[in-house]
């Protein structure tokens, strides 16, 4: 059973969902878009009234392992949409959601059996790159193909950042962007829910430039950080990810915007400030949770007029 006082293991969140799928057939499916180094799942639920003509949202969690308030915020998310739909708006009922709340699951398990703060996923690298000593995992945020390789990523596969050996090396961000452009959706937004420091960022992150509509990200990006505040969360601040945060190449938000022409693609770096900062008690989900979803209301009704 799914709760949101504790952070639960991806068996727990696999089969919350494929409950949810079994429950209500005519409106939630799981796709199985592939497998992990370590032979686990990777699950996209899908959320559709079956209209002709929804446009689709994009939303996922725990890219990076240690984050654990970002499946935790995903599966809040599917919740309300699958049991409180009726008291949403109509703009967040006629959409087609596609969401992947745990994109990491091998790194994800080994952050919680092994390594706390272990953020890459856990394929070994090749040794002869890095001096012949083993280590493993790439950083699924730097493996994406939109200008792969810029700063921000690291070439030594020992690295927190290391970017893989070429877009899409890894099982995961394959499955990601085969299953995008695999299927027939009307993709208008990309929401990928990260940790921590309450942020709320778009394209690019790849170098200090901005796309040519930055000025409608922009306002619903406001729209969404006031939408924060209103459900009793902190400023989130908000502004194109390289020059707001840092420069970061191969993020998935960079390729939803500049290949898959999402309009409104959004990385949200949920709590916390850096009290706790990964480690985040799980006395904060449901309050976290609140305000994500107030955002996840903003960016879907620009979406649904986009
Ligand atoms: O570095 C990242 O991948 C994200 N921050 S985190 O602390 N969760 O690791 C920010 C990604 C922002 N987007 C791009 N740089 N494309
Ligand atoms: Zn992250």
């Amino acid at each position: 059973r799914m709760t949101w006082n504790s952070y639960h293991r991806t068996s727990d969140i696999w089969g919350f969902i494929d409950y949810l799928a079994q429950t209500f057939p005519d409106f939630c499916k799981v796709f199985t878009i592939g497998q992990t180094h370590e032979k686990r799942d990777i699950k996209v639920l899908k959320i559709s009234n079956g209209k002709v003509g929804n446009k689709a949202v994009w939303i996922d969690g725990g890219m990076h392992a240690r984050e654990w308030i970002s499946p935790a915020v995903v599966t809040y998310i599917i919740n309300q949409l699958v049991y409180n739909l009726d008291n949403e708006p109509d703009y967040m009922q006629n959409i087609d959601y596609y969401i992947a709340p745990v994109m990491n699951p091998d790194g994800y398990e080994y952050s919680h059996t092994i390594d706390r703060i272990w953020r890459k996923n856990r394929r070994p690298n090749d040794p002869t790159l890095s001096g012949f000593k083993l280590c493993y995992g790439t950083d699924l945020n730097r493996n994406f193909g939109y200008k792969w390789g810029l700063g921000g990523t690291s070439k030594d596969p020992c690295d927190v950042t290391y970017g893989g050996t070429r877009p899409f090396s890894e099982l995961e961000s394959k499955a990601m962007k085969e299953f995008i452009q695999g299927t027939a959706a009307n993709w208008k937004a990309y929401i990928s829910f990260h940790s921590y420091g309450q942020y709320i960022l778009y394209p690019w992150g790849y170098a200090s430039a901005v796309t040519t509509d930055y000025k409608d990200l922009q306002n619903v990006a406001h729209k969404a950080g006031a939408a924060i505040r209103a459900a009793g969360g902190p400023t989130y601040t908000i502004g194109p990810a390289a020059s707001t945060l840092y420069p970061a190449a191969g993020g998935s938000d960079d390729w939803a915007k500049g290949v898959v022409r999402m309009k409104y693609s959004y990385t949200i770096e949920l709590r916390d400030d850096g009290r706790y900062g990964f480690v985040l008690p799980a006395s904060y989900i449901q309050v976290t949770s609140k305000e994500a979803l107030a955002a996840v209301r903003v960016i879907v009704e620009a979406a649904s007029q986009a």
